[in-house]
């Protein structure tokens, strides 16, 4: 059983903007906006709903970059998250019920209170580089295994 997941970072050098998970899901954890595809739904137009509910926010510029695979060792769950990257950005980012949104400078991302992948991919997304990734988690989510790489068509 595998989840389809959306993950959006906004990039307007040289921040990044994140939201902190106020509940469920990585809560607590800096993020990307992002969330479960719908049935039927196309993955780029789940991708813009979720960053719209979650910041408030549109882009012009709108790009798939990367696709990450999540599976953990002893849990059936899998999860495979398509994350974009947006860059010319329309509105204001607002605080909603789920996510608190903040800029960070590049050099100063909050990795210790991210998803424990984030430092492996999120310097390819800052790079403009395509990726692809794998990563085995146990059930503190630490990385017990992984793979990554750049891709060059997505
Ligand atoms: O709908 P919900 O808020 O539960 O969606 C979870 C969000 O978290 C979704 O945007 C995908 C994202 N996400 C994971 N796992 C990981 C991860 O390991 N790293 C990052 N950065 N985001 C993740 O589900």
């Amino acid at each position: 059983m595998k989840k389809i997941l959306t993950l959006c970072v906004v990039h307007k050098h040289p921040h990044v903007l994140l939201g902190m998970k106020k509940r469920g899901f990585g809560m607590g954890k800096w993020n990307g906006f992002g969330g479960k595809v719908e049935e039927g739904e196309m993955v780029e137009v789940a991708a813009r709903r979720e960053l719209l509910e979650e910041s408030g926010l549109e882009a012009n510029m709108f790009e798939r970059v990367g696709v990450l695979d999540f599976a953990w060792k002893d849990k059936l769950e899998e999860m495979e998250v398509h994350v974009f990257l947006a860059r010319d950005i329309k509105g204001k980012p607002t605080e909603t019920e789920e996510m608190r949104p903040e800029w960070f400078h590049v050099n100063e991302i909050p990795f210790h209170t991210m998803w424990a992948d984030d430092k492996h991919w999120m310097p390819l997304l800052l790079a403009n580089k395509r990726f692809k990734g794998q990563f085995v988690f146990n059930d503190q989510n630490e990385i017990l295994e992984h793979s990554l790489r750049e891709i060059f068509e997505i």
